[in-house]
């Protein structure tokens, strides 16, 4: 392991092992613990590795921890405000004894590294979330993860790394912190100054650096986060791509794009903070902290979780002992009349300001509104639009949930070819029957069997969601909490529809069309759905249809109207 000298303050803590000591932990692993790393613990690592989150030698240590919930400090007293710890389940650390090392393996079981185990404690969440986010609201993207996805337990102790993450992406824009501080030392870049983004970048975005570069009489890395960002943010892949779109708009020579493998935590100041110490072990000398920098939007009380410039105020206080300058900025708006971007401070009174929030855009691009020339580049316009078609151009999932016998297969079968003949998308029918049959053939009617198929259902029709078709299902799906698991794992690609086919238990009784009802009064069928096992009634369903009211037809009919006025159809 080496320790550089960086050019602009502290030491690079590099945590490959090589040579003899990797062979010999490759063979020592073979009798260690395994533990399969989450996507950020693995983040989490990747630059504890690479020096990115230097001084950290490893995962914290339990009184590192402590003082960095409490004082924004190491248990040394250095600045560092941002836990970053190995969350494991109570069942896992159960096996641990202090002392012992484990093997950290990616999802594919690649050893990444091998940890010394010194720590195993369970940590206060609720104190965390306060300290670190500032409220313990389920709101907060960061506060969420910790109570819902982390594990309950902690480890800290050191670790060394055996083999680096893999990436296929953009490899030629992933440059570890010795690598970054290689390339700008051979560009003869001594000022540097970084910008963090995790959103597309658009004119005010280049005018902001562009400026900031300027100031600082700097050069600019454009260094975004690859790793783990806010839920919903707009994918990587598509960022990258308009970044080196924006690139050509930077006087030439002067500007570098690198990949950050970050997961934030959307911790606003803290996070501010953090953010400046990781580009200042990558060699940058100036950081620019722009307006609600790393804001996570708002909390359940609809106000913002921090002010506009906390994030400033923060990391200015500790300016003296970063090691890296802030470059702050204020908001960049489009001055109508000037036909130019200038910081909202310098507006003069009567100028018209132009602005489009981050939620308009992405309103525009839904629903395939213009998007003007002063906001962003037609080239940047253009990937986003291919990536993030307007609804009409999206796939979606019409999800029928009722009583057997309520008429869901009726209505589905109305529905797929009424989008048949209209010939837009691909349509695929998961009919409640037919995967039992071809799906779920194993499963009974037990609630964990039948949550099984209900997710099987949602993960085939996010899919096809996702590739732009049209799945429509069909089963009773008698489980609320189950309907909104599939609501989200699919409303991510897409549309979801929720019809509740909302036929009355007598009735669907009265026609008994398989003989089951029958059955199950007869005792002859067991947790028959709305006779002896539950039906939880969809309470905010997209749309509610009793087949008593109405013919297969009109409800088909009714649907189409619902997807038009929601904009996955267009006539
Ligand atoms: S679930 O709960 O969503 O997994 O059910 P689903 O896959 O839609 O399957 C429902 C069909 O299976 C028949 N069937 C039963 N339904 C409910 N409860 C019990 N115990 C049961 N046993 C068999 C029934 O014919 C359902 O068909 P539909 O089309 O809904 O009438």
């Amino acid at each position: 392991m080496t320790d550089l000298i960086a050019p602009h303050g502290g030491e690079l803590k590099i945590r490959y092992a090589d040579g003899e000591t990797r062979e010999a932990l490759i063979e020592a692993s073979a009798s260690l613990k395994d533990w399969d790393l989450s996507h950020r613990q693995l983040c989490d690592l990747e630059l504890i590795l690479s020096g990115g989150f230097s001084p950290l030698e490893g995962f914290m240590s339990q009184a590192d921890y402590q003082r960095v919930v409490e004082e924004m400090r190491l248990a040394d007293g250095t600045l560092w405000p941002m836990p970053i710890t190995l969350d494991v389940t109570p069942e896992f650390a159960d096996t641990l004894t202090p002392g012992e090392s484990i093997a950290l393996r990616d999802p594919e079981g690649l050893l990444i590294a091998v940890m010394a185990v010194e720590d195993i404690w369970v940590p206060d969440k609720h104190e965390e979330a306060e300290a670190v986010f500032g409220a313990d609201d389920p709101a907060h993207p960061g506060v969420h993860y910790l109570h819902h996805q982390a594990g309950a337990v902690y480890l800290g102790g050191p670790v060394v790394g055996i083999n680096r993450p893999q990436h296929y992406d953009f490899t030629h824009l992933r440059h570890e912190p010795a690598e970054l501080r290689a390339l700008f030392e051979k560009w003869g870049w001594r000022r540097i100054v970084a910008f963090q983004t995790r959103n597309p970048m658009h004119r005010a975005h280049q005018e902001l650096t562009f400026r900031a570069a300027q100031r600082a009489q700097a050069n600019l890395l454009i260094h975004p986060v690859v790793g783990m960002t806010k839920p919903g943010d707009i994918d990587h892949y598509s960022r990258v791509r308009c970044y080196q779109h924006l690139l050509k708009h930077y006087p030439a020579q002067t500007t570098a794009l690198s990949l950050l493998p970050l997961a934030m935590r959307m911790a606003g100041p803290r996070e501010a903070l953090w953010h400046a110490i990781i580009r200042k072990n990558h060699g940058c000398s100036h950081f620019i902290v722009g307006r609600d920098h790393a804001g996570p939007g708002k909390n359940s009380q609809g106000e913002d979780f921090y002010g506009p410039y906390d994030a400033q105020e923060l990391v200015a206080r500790h300016q003296d002992e970063l090691g890296i300058e802030m470059v702050p900025f204020e908001a960049m708006v489009y001055v109508e009349e000037k036909a130019e971007y200038r910081p909202l401070s310098e507006v003069k009174p009567g100028e018209t300001v132009l602005n489009i929030s981050g939620t308009e855009f992405r309103r525009r691009l839904q629903e395939g509104l213009e998007i003007p020339a002063w906001f962003s580049y037609p080239e940047v316009v253009e990937e986003l639009r291919r990536t993030h078609p307007p609804r009409h151009r999206q796939g979606f999932t019409v999800f029928f949930t009722g009583l057997s016998g309520s008429g869901k297969s009726t209505l589905a079968n109305a529905l797929m070819v009424k989008l048949l003949e209209r010939g837009d998308r691909p349509v695929t029918l998961l009919d409640g029957d037919r995967v039992r049959k071809m799906l779920s053939s194993e499963l009974g009617f037990s609630r964990e069997h039948r949550d099984l198929n209900i997710r099987r259902i949602g993960y085939v029709a996010a899919e096809i969601t996702k590739h732009r078709g049209v799945a429509i299902c069909a089963p009773i799906a008698p489980y609320a909490a189950t309907r909104k698991e599939v609501r989200r794992m699919i409303s991510q690609y897409g549309g979801f529809i929720e019809v509740h086919v909302a036929t009355p238990l007598e009735v669907c009784e009265a026609r008994d069309r398989k003989g089951l009802y029958a059955k199950a009064r007869a005792g002859l069928i067991k947790g028959f759905t709305g006779i002896d096992d539950p039906y939880e009634v969809p309470e905010e369903p997209e749309l509610r249809i009793d087949t008593r009211d109405c013919t297969p037809d009109e409800a088909a009919q009714e649907i189409l109207l619902k997807l038009e006025s929601l904009g996955y159809i267009k006539n």
